[in-house]
C-alpha cells in the first residue's frame, strides 16, 4: 500500500488511455472510479471484464474492480484527482476537435470542490488545458482558476499526455518518462505527485504548453520520419531500386536510421496529432504537412500496384495480408489495409482473399460476394497475387519457396 495525499481519483473516459491508467493507479490502493458515456463499457468494467483488447489488461482490471478499488459509473461523483483521457479526433479540414474534452469538463465542474486537481491526458492542441480552466469557471464562478489567480487558485490545472504504445500499455505506464505540465508550478508539482503513485520512471515538470507541444512533436517526428521511409520507397520503385536492400545498406552509417515504408500510417495517433501543429501554424510547420500528404498517398500507391498487376491475370484471385494498423494487434481503427482492402473490393480488381488472424469476421465495408476472410494456408492455396499490408509474426513464417509461384506486392518488406 502506498501513502498519498489523493484519496479518490476519478478517471473521464475509458478507454485504450482511461482503462489501463485507472487500473493501474487502483492498483496502488487508491480508490478510483471511472466515468464513461458508454453503458456497455461501464457495465463491463464492473462486472470486472474489459471492452476493449490490450494485453494484461484484463487481469489488472478483474483484480481491482474484486477488490473494490476500481468501479465505473455514467456520472461523475466528487473526487480528489480528475484525469481526463476522452478521444482528440479532427474534423473537417484537419481540424482538432476538442468537443469530447469539452464536454467532459462540463460534465465534472459540477461536482468540484476546493483542493481538486483536473489533468488532461488526452492529446491535445497547444492551448486545450488553459481552455479547460476557462470551461470550468465559466460553470464554477464560486470557484478560482489557474488561468485567473495564478498560484492561489482552489482548483489545480495540469497537462500530462498519454505516451503509451498499444500492445505495451500497462508495461509503458509504469516504465515511460511522463512530461507533466502545470497551469501554474504548483498545479505541476501536484499532479507530479500523482503519476508518482505509479510510475516508475521520471516525472519531469514544465508548463502546459510545452507539455502539449511535446507530445505533437513526438508523434510528428515519427509521422517525419516514416514519411521519408515511405518517400524513398516510391522514389526506388521509380529508379528499379530495392528500398529494404537500400534501406539496410544506408542504416549501416552509425549516424543514419532509416524507419520502415509502408502501406501508409495507420492509428487514431501518428496521422493525426500533426495536423494539430499544422492547424495551429498553417505557414510555418510545412515539412509536418508534407510528411502527413506523403503517408497519406502510399495506400493509392500500393492501389495502384494492384490494378496494373491485376491486369496481367484472366481470373486476378487476390489475396491480402493484414487488416490491423500494425503488427501484431487486432485493432482496424484508422488502417490504411482496411482502405486498400476497400478499394481492391469496390473496383472488383478480382477475387479478395483476406488473412487477418486477429479477427473472425470481416468488418461491415469489406462485406461483398466476392470476399472472403481466409488462412494463410488457404490464402496462398488459391491466391495468384499475394500483398503484404500488415507486418504480422505470423506472416514471416512463410517459405520463400512458396513466393516463387506468385506475384508478391510485399508493400511491407516482409520476405526481404
Ligand atoms: N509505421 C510504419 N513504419 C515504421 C513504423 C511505423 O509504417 O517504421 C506505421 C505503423 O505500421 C502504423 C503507424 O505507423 O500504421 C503508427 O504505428 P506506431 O507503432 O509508430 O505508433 P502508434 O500509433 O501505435 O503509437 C504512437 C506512439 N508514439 C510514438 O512512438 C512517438 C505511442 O508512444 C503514443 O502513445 C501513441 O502514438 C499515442 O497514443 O499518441
Amino acid at each position: 500500500m502506498y501513502k498519498t495525499a489523493f484519496n479518490k481519483v476519478s478517471v473521464v473516459g475509458l478507454g485504450y488511455i482511461g482503462l489501463p491508467t485507472a487500473a493501474v493507479i487502483a492498483s496502488r490502493g487508491v480508490e478510483v472510479v471511472g466515468v464513461d458515456v458508454s453503458q456497455h463499457a461501464v457495465d463491463t468494467i464492473n462486472q470486472g471484464k474489459i471492452h476493449i483488447v490490450e494485453p494484461d489488461l484484463d487481469m489488472l482490471v478483474q483484480s481491482a474492480v474484486t477488490t473494490g478499488k476500481l468501479r465505473a459509473t455514467i456520472e461523475p461523483e466528487p473526487a480528489d484527482v480528475f484525469l481526463i483521457a476522452v478521444p482528440t479526433p479532427f474534423s473537417e479540414g484537419f481540424k482538432p476537435d476538442v468537443s469530447y474534452i469539452e464536454t467532459a469538463v462540463k460534465k465534472i465542474a459540477p461536482v468540484l470542490q476546493k483542493g481538486n486537481l483536473v489533468i488532461l491526458e488526452s492529446t491535445s492542441p497547444v492551448g486545450t488545458t488553459e481552455k479547460i480552466s476557462e470551461w470550468m469557471s465559466e460553470i464554477r464562478a464560486d470557484l478560482s482558476f489557474p488561468h485567473q489567480n495564478s498560484e492561489q487558485a482552489d482548483i489545480h490545472v495540469a497537462h500530462c499526455p498519454e505516451r503509451v504504445l498499444p500492445g505495451y500499455v500497462i508495461q509503458e505506464l509504469v516504465t515511460n518518462d511522463r512530461v507533466i505540465g502545470g497551469l501554474t508550478p504548483q498545479c505541476a508539482e501536484k499532479a507530479k505527485d500523482l503519476y508518482q503513485l505509479f510510475v516508475k520512471a521520471n516525472c519531469i515538470v514544465t508548463d502546459a504548453r510545452t507539455a502539449e507541444m511535446a507530445k505533437l512533436t513526438e508523434n510528428s517526428f515519427r509521422d517525419v520520419n516514416i514519411a521519408f521511409a515511405n518517400e524513398l520507397s516510391i522514389v526506388c520503385d521509380k529508379l528499379n531500386i530495392n528500398v529494404w536492400e537500400l534501406i539496410n545498406l544506408a542504416n549501416r552509417h552509425p549516424r543514419v536510421n532509416i524507419l520502415k515504408p509502408g502501406p501508409g500510417v495507420g492509428g487514431h495517433c501518428i496521422a493525426v496529432d500533426p495536423w494539430f501543429i499544422v492547424d495551429s501554424c498553417p505557414d510555418e510547420a510545412r515539412l509536418i504537412r508534407t510528411a502527413r500528404e506523403v503517408n497519406d498517398s502510399k495506400p493509392e500507391f500500393v492501389i495502384n500496384k494492384i490494378r496494373k498487376v491485376a491486369e496481367a491475370f484472366k481470373q486476378p484471385k487476390i489475396a491480402l495480408l493484414g487488416l490491423a494498423f500494425k503488427a501484431d494487434i487486432d485493432d482496424l481503427r484508422e488502417s490504411p489495409a482496411v482502405d486498400i482492402a476497400q478499394k481492391v473490393i469496390q473496383e472488383k480488381l478480382g477475387d479478395v482473399l483476406i488473412v487477418e488472424p486477429h479477427i473472425k469476421e470481416l468488418p461491415d465495408k469489406l462485406q461483398a460476394g466476392h470476399v472472403k476472410l481466409v488462412s494463410l494456408v488457404d490464402s496462398f492455396a488459391a491466391a495468384n497475387v499475394i500483398v503484404t499490408l500488415t507486418d504480422h509474426s505470423a506472416f514471416k513464417q512463410v517459405k520463400p519457396s512458396i513466393l516463387h509461384e506468385k506475384v508478391i506486392i510485399d508493400a511491407r518488406g516482409i520476405w526481404e
